[in-house]
């Protein structure tokens, strides 16, 4: 059966370039299965770095949460282990990230591609711009701390956050939340109907982020969501995220679809098909092959050009 979204909530997408869904995936079928494969993971990293002198062996026995911020406080770098996506830069052979079932059926969920599909039609990819963001309470973080995987994310457009070949590209972000997400823990935040103007100016540093003087007295409205609900925006809908001013983890996934055949922004990535109506034999289901096209990726990228992103330049006059 097709849900998908209201003839209304297209419409104020369409207005507001973005729109608040509570509710898309069962705790019990979606959320849970996706805690328990991190679980999981975390806990094998943990042995890892145990082993390696790197973690107290008391950490075995914590809780999920309790190991992340144990991890985070010993100095280890837990982003890239627990990613669902390559970074820039150079490419390790051995470089981790996380590829398993639980997220791919997330991913591949007949609830948000309903949603999705209201938005922008039944031929959806994958876009292979993913991330998984579990931020420690703010008091914990280190005072230099600048990654959005970790702390606050500055202003931008995830249209930037591509490679120019996909400007024309027809893109959804599906921003997942895990745990509720409020206005205390570090929920998204957008400028409404921002999505109408053109794609603003960035800059690399200290995150990739629209200079603040290009944003002076804009209106801006922050997105609570519950666990299990999606924020659905427009690739030039300028967000960030709010820092997590709670005692507890904030746990969130972004996920982005596009038209099947256009730009996905980063072809040095492996997307798939997530649904097609028009030739459904071309859809990926099989969780090991997505895994497996991560790994050939890493595989031909590792020793080679470091992997560029996007276009922006911190030399240009507006970074100055
Ligand atoms: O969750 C965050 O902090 C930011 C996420 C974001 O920028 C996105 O989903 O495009
Ligand atoms: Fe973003």
């Amino acid at each position: 059966m097709m849900s998908g979204l209201t003839g209304e909530q297209v419409t104020r997408f369409g207005q507001d370039g973005y729109l608040v869904v509570e509710d898309v995936f069962s705790q019990l079928a979606d959320v849970q299965p996706v805690r328990d494969e991190y679980c999981l993971l975390l806990n094998d990293w943990c042995s890892r770095w145990i082993a390696e002198g790197k973690l107290a062996e008391s950490v075995a026995a914590l809780t999920f949460e309790e190991q992340l911020l144990a991890v985070y406080r010993a100095g280890i770098d837990y982003c890239q282990p627990l990613d669902i996506s390559l970074p820039p830069g150079t490419i390790d052979a051995d470089m981790p990230l996380h590829t398993g079932p639980a997220i791919f059926n997330l991913m591949r969920s007949e609830k948000l591609l309903d949603c999705v599909q209201s938005l922008i039609g039944a031929e959806l990819t994958s876009n292979p711009i993913q991330h998984v963001r579990i931020k420690p309470p703010e008091s914990l973080v280190n005072s230099t701390e600048v990654r959005s995987f970790i702390t606050s994310t500055d202003w931008h457009q995830d249209r930037a956050t591509t490679l120019a070949e996909a400007d024309e590209t027809k893109m959804v972000t599906a921003w997942v939340a895990i745990t509720d997400a409020t206005e205390l823990n570090g929920c998204l935040q957008v400028i409404p109907g921002s999505h109408r103007e053109a794609m603003q100016a960035h800059c690399p540093l200290p995150q990739l982020g629209i200079p603040d003087r290009l944003l002076k007295n804009r209106e801006t409205r922050p997105l609570p969501v519950r666990s299990g609900g999606v924020v659905l925006f427009h690739p030039l809908t300028i967000h960030g995220s709010l820092s997590n001013r709670s005692t507890a983890i904030r746990w969130s996934f972004d996920l982005r679809y596009n038209v099947t055949g256009q730009p996905t922004g980063r072809p040095m990535f492996p997307s798939f098909v997530a649904r097609s109506r028009l030739a459904p034999e071309s859809e990926l289901r099989d969780a090991q092959t997505w895994k497996q096209l991560w790994l050939d990726t890493r595989e031909r990228l590792s020793g080679g050009a470091p992997v560029q992103i996007h276009r922006w330049n911190s030399e240009s006059e507006v970074c100055a």
